[in-house]
């Protein structure tokens, strides 16, 4: 018997001068895979993010969603959001899911067994699932190059549980696993797993991006830039969380803007076929770590030399993508001319200028 050859959905690439969120595209898709009526907290970065990646792909979609809030929350009394199929899986096995989802589908289009075009298969892992516990799962499907794309909503946590650090929890936050003490005064000591670049190290064959919130129609074409590629791609999205970062609900965007425009969350794209990092992406400014961590209360105990710290860390990042340092930033890396952490008061003043 003859078999059938698989077609595959090519999504337009939006246009984007990457503004950030303030800038509005006539072209946006209308549909709306992700509706109204989950239980998510109000200005849930996941569910923003979740609502654009899914926005982007369109209606011929299949979502998987391994343990976490995204699950929990979107998914109880037989009430969920998902408007397209949507499977849950355990929190260890989103990567294996996901890859026989796309076995499937290629199996059964060339035998004759489903008709129509192959789907958008999308997993959406937290960093819980996708930088510790599914970790190896994921990168299995990643190595054997299933066609599918691999998010982590990366709030940075384990959020449903209750705000326990994960390996990509930020050095100095406070969650209920690293409190701040007089032992430990930072809160977490460690600095987050670079999971994207791990991605792209070990799965070269693989597209492979950073992106924020705080940009969605960046954010869009990179899902859909990853659905385009043929094989298995990979999409690390920066998505606070309001309860566990602890700061005020409508401002959720503005952070996925300012972690970008502080380097904590350096914007990239790896290029499967020239096998080499893109760092075109600029945002609109450069600004001290500080301006982006007084707004969280998860920061609100560092000292100046914690700050210090975190600037270091911010400008190896800028270091890494080539980018030119101004002598701001150089100077916050000194503790003396930083201060302790913001007192509220401080603390709006930086919100009204964001
Ligand atoms: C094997 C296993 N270990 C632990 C849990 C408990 N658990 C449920 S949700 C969750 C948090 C997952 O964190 P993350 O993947 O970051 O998603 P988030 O909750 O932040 O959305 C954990 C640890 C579980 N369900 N299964
Ligand atoms: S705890 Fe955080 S990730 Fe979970 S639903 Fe609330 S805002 Fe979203
Ligand atoms: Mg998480």
């Amino acid at each position: 018997m003859a078999t059938i050859e698989v077609q595959r959905q090519i999504l337009p690439i939006l246009e984007s001068p990457n503004q950030g969120a303030r800038f509005y595209n006539p072209e946006l898709p209308q549909s709306e895979p992700f509706v109204p009526g989950h239980r998510t907290c109000a200005g849930c970065g996941p569910s923003i993010q979740y609502r654009m990646t899914s926005k982007a792909a369109g209606d011929n979609t299949i979502l998987v969603g391994p343990t976490g809030c995204m699950y929990v929350a979107n998914s109880s009394y037989l009430c969920t959001p998902y408007n397209v199929p949507w499977a849950h899986t355990q929190i260890g096995s989103a990567g294996s899911f996901t890859a026989g989802v796309s076995a499937a589908y290629e199996a059964m289009i060339r035998k004759g067994k489903w008709q129509g075009k192959f789907p958008n298969i999308i997993c959406e892992a937290g960093d819980g699932s996708a930088s510790d516990i599914g970790l190896a799962s994921i990168s299995g499907a990643l190595y054997r190059n299933h066609d599918c794309l691999i998010i982590c909503y990366d709030n940075e946590q384990y959020a449903n549980t209750g705000i326990q650090a994960s390996s990509r929890t930020p050095y100095g936050g406070m969650t209920t696993f690293s409190p701040p003490g007089p032992e430990v005064p930072e809160g977490k000591k460690l600095y987050p797993k670079d999971l994207a670049r791990m991605m792209a190290a070990g799965h070269p064959h693989c597209y492979v991006a950073t992106a924020s919130v705080g940009y969605p129609i960046d954010l869009m074409n990179k899902v859909r830039k990853g659905l385009n590629h043929r094989g298995a791609a990979y999409l690390m999205v920066y998505t606070p969380c309001q309860k566990g970062f602890v700061y005020e609900t409508p401002r959720s965007i503005d952070l996925g803007r300012l972690v970008v425009e502080c380097g904590l969350y350096p914007m990239w794209e790896w290029n499967p076929e020239k096998r080499e990092f893109d760092y075109g992406f600029r945002p609109a400014s450069m600004r001290p770590v500080s301006e982006y961590l007084k707004l969280q209360g998860r920061f609100g105990h560092l000292h100046a030399e914690h700050v210090a710290n975190l600037q270091k860390f911010a400008n190896q990042q800028w270091k890494m993508m080539g980018i030119a340092l101004p002598e701001a930033l150089l100077l916050a890396e000194d503790a003396k001319n930083l201060t302790n952490m913001a007192a509220a008061a401080e603390a709006q003043a930086v919100a009204e200028t964001v």
